[in-house]
């Protein structure tokens, strides 16, 4: 009887362990995930521009433009420059020559991506 009120216990003890543990990782780790989705929200800022397709690099995924001034809460001078293009954005419909809109972002690291184009209508 002894033996056995023992092993119970232990079980006990065992379990109350596990289940400490599962929720510590839980509580560890969601607000990870809240803080940075906030601080991408937060550094995520656009800007709307107009420019001249220059060049595509389809592998690399990054198209060079002429762009006039881009406004929005993400400014920019005029001038030639590559941009990184966002994934969604389907590189295959871009041509040298082309006149196009686009909207850029910065990430946060401080790079710019081009998060769409839309090709000018003539
Ligand atoms: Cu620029």
């Amino acid at each position: 009887m002894k033996t056995r009120f023992a092993r119970v216990a232990v079980c006990a003890a065992i379990s109350v362990g596990i289940g400490g543990a599962a929720a510590n990782a839980t509580v560890q780790g969601a607000p990870r995930y809240t803080l940075a989705q906030a601080t991408e929200k937060a550094e995520k800022t656009t800007g709307q521009g107009e420019g001249v397709v220059r060049a595509v690099d389809a592998d690399e995924r990054r198209i060079m433009i002429t762009h006039g001034p881009v406004s929005g809460p993400l400014e920019m001078s005029p001038m030639t420059m590559a941009f990184r293009v966002a994934p969604n954005v389907d590189l295959s419909s871009l041509s040298k020559g082309m006149k196009i809109k686009f909207t850029i972002s910065r990430d946060t690291k401080g790079l710019y991506v081009i998060e769409d184009v839309r090709p000018e209508k003539p």
